[in-house]
C-alpha cells in the first residue's frame, strides 16, 4: 500500500467506527468508548476534522467522575447485548459511589493512562500548522482545561497519597497493558475470592484464544473488579483493601508529559498562576519518582508492588518510561537507548521489523502472539516515536516511524502484530492504529480526506 492508500484506509476505519460523537475502539471486540484510545483517536482525527476531534474528547469528559477521575470505559447503551464482558450491567454498582457521575450507570470504575492533555494540546498544534480552526482550538482548550486539571489533580493526590510522583493502580486494566508480565508476580499474590460465573465474550471476536489473556488472568481481573466495586471505588478504602496495589511507571511517565502539555494550556487559557505552580511541581515530582525506580542492572525503570514492598522486575516496554517522560538524566537516557536497540528489544535479529516488542523476547513471560506479552503495538510505536522526537533523537524517531508505517501497509490496522512474522493479531480495524497512521502521514505531500 502507498501512503495515500494508507491514509484513505485509515480514514475509512475511523469512519466505520464513528458512533456520532465518539469512536468505538474497534468494530466488534471493543464496541464502547475507551479512555486512552479516545485520546489517541483524537490525535488522528485532528487531521481530518478538528471539530469532530474536539467532540471525541468532550464526549468522554461528560462522564468524568466528581473526584476528577476519567473512567476507563464509557459504555455504549446501543452495543449489542452480550458483546463485551464485563459490560455496563457488571459495573452497575459502581454508580453507588458518591463520586460517580449522576445519571444511569454508564462507566466503569477504573481509569487508564492520562494521554488526554497531550491530545488536547495536539489539536491546537495541528490547527496552527494548518492555519485553520485556531480560534476554535483555543476555545476548546478553555473548555477542557478545568476538567483536565481536575483529572491530573486526582492522579497526583488520590492516586499518589505518598507524594512519590508515581501513579497507583488497583487493576492491570488501569495500566492499559493488561496481561503484561509487568503484573505477573503481583497477580500471583492475589488470592481469588468468590467470583460470579462469567463468559469470555472477547474470545468470540478473535480467531485464536492464544492471542488473549488466559483464564487464570481473567479470574484475577474479575476478582479485582469485585473488590473495587465492594469498596464503592473509594480510593482510601482501596488503599487499605485492594490485594493489587502497584505504582505504574508507564502511566506516571505519560502523566509527566501530559502535565507539560497542560502547562502549555495554562498559558493559552490564562489559568490562575497557582495552578501553573502546582503543575510544575507535579512534573518535577514525577521525574524524581521515575528516577527512583531505575534499575541499573536491567537498564530499565521498574513498576513497584506496594503490597509486597518490592519492585516488579520484568523486561517490557514500560521500562522505557524515563524516555517517555523525558527524564533529566543524560546517562540514563543513553543507557535506555542502548537497551532499546539491543537484542533484548528492537535489535533482536529475528524480528520482522526493528520495532519494540511489548515484552522483550529475553523475558521469561514473553509470548509472541499473546496480547501485551510480546506483540508489537502500533500505538506504542507512536508513543516512542513522539518521545524520541521530543528527546532530540530525530533520526531514531524517523527510522521508527518508517518501520511502523511499513508494518501498517498491510492495510489491516491490527490491534497488535506478531514481532517475528509481522502478522496482524487481535482485532482488525482498530481505531487507535488508524489514528496514529493518520498522524504520521498527515505531514506528507498527500492530500487528506475529510471524515
Ligand atoms: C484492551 O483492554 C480491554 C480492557 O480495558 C480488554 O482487553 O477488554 C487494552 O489493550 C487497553 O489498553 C485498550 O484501551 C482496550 C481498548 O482498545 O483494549
Amino acid at each position: 500500500m502507498q501512503p495515500e492508500d494508507i491514509i484513505a484506509r485509515a480514514a475509512e476505519v475511523l469512519r466505520e467506527n464513528d458512533m456520532g460523537e465518539w469512536t468505538r475502539a474497534s468494530p466488534t471486540l471493543y464496541p464502547h468508548q475507551w479512555s486512552w484510545d479516545t485520546a489517541f483517536i483524537a490525535i488522528g482525527l485532528a487531521h481530518l476534522d478538528s471539530g469532530r476531534a474536539a467532540r471525541e474528547i468532550l464526549t468522554l469528559l461528560q462522564y468524568q467522575w466528581k473526584n476528577g477521575k476519567i473512567p476507563h470505559i464509557v459504555f455504549n447503551p446501543d452495543a449489542p447485548p452480550e458483546s463485551y464482558f464485563p459490560g455496563p450491567e457488571h459495573w452497575a454498582s459502581a454508580a453507588d459511589s458518591p463520586d460517580a457521575p449522576s445519571g444511569p450507570s454508564l462507566t466503569s470504575g477504573l481509569c487508564q493512562p492520562p494521554v488526554h492533555a497531550i491530545a488536547a494540546r495536539h489539536l491546537l498544534t495541528v490547527a496552527e500548522a494548518r492555519g485553520e480552526g485556531v480560534a476554535e482550538a483555543r476555545e476548546f482548550l478553555g473548555e477542557v482545561y478545568p476538567k483536565l486539571f481536575a483529572w491530573h489533580r486526582y492522579l497526583a493526590t488520590a492516586r499518589d497519597p505518598e507524594s512519590s510522583g508515581l501513579v497507583t493502580i488497583y487493576h492491570p486494566w488501569e495500566s492499559g497493558t493488561d496481561n503484561s508480565p509487568r503484573w505477573t508476580s503481583a497477580l500471583e499474590r492475589v488470592e481469588v475470592g468468590e467470583i460470579p460465573d462469567y463468559e469470555r465474550l472477547d474470545l468470540d471476536h478473535i480467531p485464536d484464544p492464544a492471542e488473549r489473556p488466559t483464564g487464570y488472568e481473567y479470574d484475577r481481573f474479575i476478582w479485582l473488579v469485585e473488590v473495587i466495586k465492594h469498596a464503592r471505588c473509594d480510593d482510601t478504602v482501596l488503599y487499605r483493601t485492594s490485594p493489587f496495589l502497584a505504582k505504574d511507571v508507564l502511566a506516571s511517565a505519560i502523566l509527566v508529559r501530559a502535565n507539560e502539555a497542560l502547562l502549555d494550556v495554562t498559558e493559552v487559557v490564562g489559568a490562575p498562576e497557582e495552578e501553573g505552580t502546582m503543575i510544575r511541581a507535579w512534573i518535577e515530582r514525577g521525574r524524581k519518582g521515575l528516577d527512583e525506580r531505575w534499575d541499573p542492572g536491567l537498564g530499565l525503570c521498574l513498576d513497584y508492588d506496594l503490597r509486597a514492598g518490592e519492585p516488579l522486575a520484568a523486561r517490557t516496554i514500560a521500562g522505557f518510561a524515563p524516555l517517555i517522560a523525558g527524564t533529566g538524566r543524560a546517562e540514563c537516557l543513553e543507557r535506555l537507548l542502548r537497551v532499546f536497540e539491543s537484542h533484548a528489544f528492537t535489535g533482536n535479529p529475528d524480528l520482522r521489523r526493528p520495532l519494540p516488542p511489548s515484552t522483550s523476547p529475553n523475558d521469561m513471560g514473553f509470548l509472541p502472539r499473546n496480547y501485551w506479552r510480546g506483540p508489537v503495538w502500533p500505538v506504542m510505536n507512536w508513543l516512542f516515536w513522539w518521545s524520541l522526537e521530543r528527546s532530540g533523537e530525530q533520526k531514531r524517531a524517523a527510522r521508527l516511524k518508517d518501520c511502523a508505517l511499513g508494518q501498517l501497509s498491510d492495510g489491516r490496522f491490527g490491534e497488535y502484530y506478531e514481532p517475528f512474522t509481522g502478522e496482524a493479531l487481535g482485532s482488525d480495524d482498530q481505531s487507535w492504529t488508524a489514528a496514529v497512521a493518520l498522524d504520521w502521514l498527515a505531514e506528507g505531500e498527500q492530500p487528506l480526506p475529510t471524515l
